[in-house]
């Protein structure tokens, strides 16, 4: 069956792009390089995509500035000064409109639309696609820049609709000011964005109340004003930092372990724990090669971030309860900027709902374990329907009509994080499958742009009209990525990574662990003619 909308009048796009954050912005000025026509359609009403979304108070980035940033063009890399170690939002925010206005971006970006459904037509070898408000649109290829955390998860709490004060999720926080002076405040959630926030929530409300189910992991950011003579010496040479960030884990430029946690003394562990607490960041678990694949490894580092919060929380009772007992590193691990200490405010309280959950909303709060508490304001910091939610929102249709709802109905399945077998001419940007989420996001979405942009040359030098995944090439993709995930400890958590964060979501480890293996067999593949994709 092939499906199609109204005809056009528009003449086909050769690329349309969705979603104008880093990934989209990048793929519209690489496209328009090659003379490839090709226009963003995005929901928001500007550029940023994340950083245009979550806005919440403490919204920073967990990977240093310097690195969290395009490398395709020295002008651009030269010519920007970040002020902070780890930019806060509204400085990543600006770096994306500049560059949407250093490379006249804006042209072709139509904002405030949502892509509704895309449908391929066989007959036509067209995407024919509808908006919100729609628009209709046909193009040869379809590029989903969607992010991998762009729809927000919000748990149907019981009552929901009830409370009559303010309500937030930190990833669509409004556009405008929100005042939690004089009010009484609570934050259900304590993933990163939740560490994030609480502690600038806590300055301003008379009262924060944060509501925990699960104790998290979190590491100290050690942030502090870029000082112009360190951010010289970086621009001095920095291709060799993208050089030496491209042979890490994560993409992101850290000391490489070269030892498992037993090979050395408990005193060497020790001080080498410590020393990558005093460097802060995402680095902890690098601190042996073995921390994310040996459970005895594993624990011991537990042993050592457990006496970090014993020491930073002073009432034993809240210490234990914000102590994580799971494996470090399974879940996405959380920076902050005095998240423990927060907890020694007398404004602050914490309540665990491990056992007993969220009862019901109520017009004036909630309600957990009979005991109701009042609020002037909810924040939910419940996160995300992560790396699939936004592409299962669309309603996508392959060949025959089949929905990819319906392909990925046991999980996602792409070849390489990148093309999905039955959706020729479709196109994802560090989709599941791919590193991802489990690295410095900005290289990887160059990484991807670069190679679908080359994919696309390499078609069109062959005068072809469809490339598309093989069946089998993606079936065993599939494989290498679980096996990979199997020989570490990351399965074994209720993570977002696996989907267990949105009830009756497939169970299934998502991104492709190990940067550089990932970017050893994307080259190869490319380098044998795109093998695995169907070049027609
Ligand atoms: P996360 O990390 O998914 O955190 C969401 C938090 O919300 C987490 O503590 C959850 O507890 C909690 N949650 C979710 N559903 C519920 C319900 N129904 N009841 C109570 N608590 C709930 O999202 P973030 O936005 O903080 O961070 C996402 C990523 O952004 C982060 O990893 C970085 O990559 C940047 P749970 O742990 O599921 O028990």
């Amino acid at each position: 069956m092939t499906t199609s909308h109204d005809a056009t009048t528009i003449p086909p796009l050769d690329a349309l792009i969705v979603g104008a954050g880093f990934a989209g912005l990048y793929m519209l000025h690489r496209l328009r390089g090659m003379g490839i026509s090709a226009r963003v359609y995005e929901r928001g009403t500007g550029v940023g995509g994340t950083w245009y979304w979550n806005r919440y108070p403490g919204a920073r980035c967990d990977v240093e500035s310097m690195q969290y940033s395009y490398q395709f063009d020295d002008a651009l890399q030269q010519e920007w000064v970040w002020t902070e170690r780890y930019a806060a939002q509204p400085e990543i925010l600006s770096y994306a409109n500049h560059v949407a206005d250093r490379y006249d971006l804006r042209r072709d970006i139509v904002f405030n639309r949502s892509i509704a459904s895309a449908y391929y037509d066989e007959t036509a070898k067209l995407w024919r696609i509808t908006t919100d408000k729609g628009d209709t649109i046909a193009a040869r290829y379809c590029i989903m820049a969607t992010g991998c955390l762009s729809s927000t998860n919000e748990p149907p709490f019981p009552g929901r609709d009830t409370f009559t004060g303010e309500t937030y999720h930190t990833g669509r926080w409004p556009h405008h000011a929100v005042d939690f002076n004089g009010k009484r405040v609570c934050i259900i959630g304590t993933g990163s964005s939740a560490i994030q926030s609480i502690p600038v929530i806590a300055k301003d409300a008379t009262h924060l109340t944060v509501f925990q189910r699960t104790a998290n992991f979190s590491m100290p950011a050690h942030n502090r004003t870029l000082e112009q003579n360190e951010q010289a010496a970086i621009k001095a040479d920095y291709k060799a930092l993208r050089t030496r960030a491209k042979k890490t884990r994560n993409g992101i430029d850290f000391p490489i372990p070269t030892k498992k946690a037993f090979e050395v003394s408990a005193e060497e562990r020790t001080r080498a724990f410590e020393g990558r607490w005093a460097l802060g960041g995402l680095s902890f678990t690098g601190t042996f090669t073995d921390i994310l694949l040996d459970k005895q490894a594993n624990d011991d580092a537990g042993v050592f971030l457990r006496s970090k919060i014993r020491a930073l929380v002073k009432d034993p009772a809240t210490a234990d309860i914000l102590t994580p007992r799971g494996v470090v590193g399974c879940k996405r691990p959380c920076i902050d900027t005095g998240y423990y200490e927060t907890f020694n405010r007398d404004n602050v309280s914490l309540v665990d709902i491990s056992k007993s959950p969220i009862e019901t909303l109520t017009p004036t709060g909630l309600r957990v374990g009979g005991t109701d508490y009042a609020f002037d304001a909810i924040v939910f910091a419940t996160g995300f329907d992560a790396m699939t939610g936004t592409l299962l929102r669309m309603d996508i249709r392959g060949r025959n009509g089949v929905a990819l709802k319906d392909a990925w109905a046991e999980g996602p399945r792409t070849y390489l994080g990148v093309a999905v077998s039955g959706f020729p001419n479709l196109f994802l940007i560090t989709g599941p499958g791919s590193p991802s989420v489990l690295t410095n996001m900005l290289p990887s979405i160059e990484q991807h742009v670069e190679w679908i942009s080359d994919c696309m040359a390499f078609a069109r030098d062959k005068r072809a009209t469809e490339i598309e995944a093989e069946a089998t090439a993606q079936a065993t993709w599939g494989g290498i990525v679980n096996e990979i995930a199997d020989g570490t400890l990351f399965p074994t958590c209720n993570s977002w990574y696996l989907g267990a964060n949105v009830p009756g979501k497939p169970r299934v480890f998502m991104p492709y662990i190990g940067f550089p293996s990932y970017l050893e067999r994307v080259t190869a593949i490319a380098a044998n003619g795109y093998e695995g994709l169907a070049v027609r």
